[in-house]
């Protein structure tokens, strides 16, 4: 059983810092998978499809993404949960959708934000393996949000 963390909310100044990347030396560290598995075990006791380490009190540039299909996005694909280490969006595409959001920091509102239909993307896994892909729809959304949290943007400041 992981830990669950307490989630900072809208006005504490966590959220409006540029997280720090990790370090190599950190990547395939006990303390990093330890904030890993504990960021998960807090976004499923949220109900939450991502999470990234400052909503948790840690600047530092790791997310997680996990889409599944739900009323507003019923055709969104069920991912197994990715752990994304210094996630660098490298293409934007033109197109934009508007779409509902939530967030985790900011309780009972949600908005109408506009983000690109399709990303493409490069990671670190927990272990350090190096990840490119590409993401459309729901999964590109859940990323764009996530990667705003480590900028310390959230999603009302775009609505
Ligand atoms: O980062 C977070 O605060 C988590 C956030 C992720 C997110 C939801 C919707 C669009 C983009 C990013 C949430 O999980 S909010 C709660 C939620 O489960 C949800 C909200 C809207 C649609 C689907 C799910
Ligand atoms: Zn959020």
């Amino acid at each position: 059983m992981s830990t669950i963390l307490a989630v900072a909310q809208r006005g504490e100044s966590i959220l409006t810092l540029k997280a720090a990347e990790v370090a190599r030396t950190e990547l395939n560290s006990p303390w990093l998978k330890e904030l890993a598995a504990a960021m998960y075990a807090t976004m499923l006791e949220r109900n939450g499809v991502g999470i990234a380490a400052p909503q948790v009190y840690v600047s530092k540039r790791v997310i997680i993404v996990a889409s599944r299909p739900n009323l507003r996005y019923p055709d969104a694909p069920e991912m197994d949960a990715l752990v994304m280490v210094n996630p660098e969006i490298l293409e934007k595409s033109e197109l934009t959708i508007l779409g509902e959001e939530g967030c985790l920091s900011v309780p009972n509102e949600r908005g109408q934000v506009a983000r690109a239909e399709t990303i493409k993307l490069r990671y670190f896994t927990l272990d350090g393996v190096g990840v490119e892909m590409t993401l459309s729809g729901f999964p590109a959304r859940i990323v764009q949000h996530e990667v705003d949290h480590l900028d310390g943007v959230l999603f009302i400041d775009r609505t």
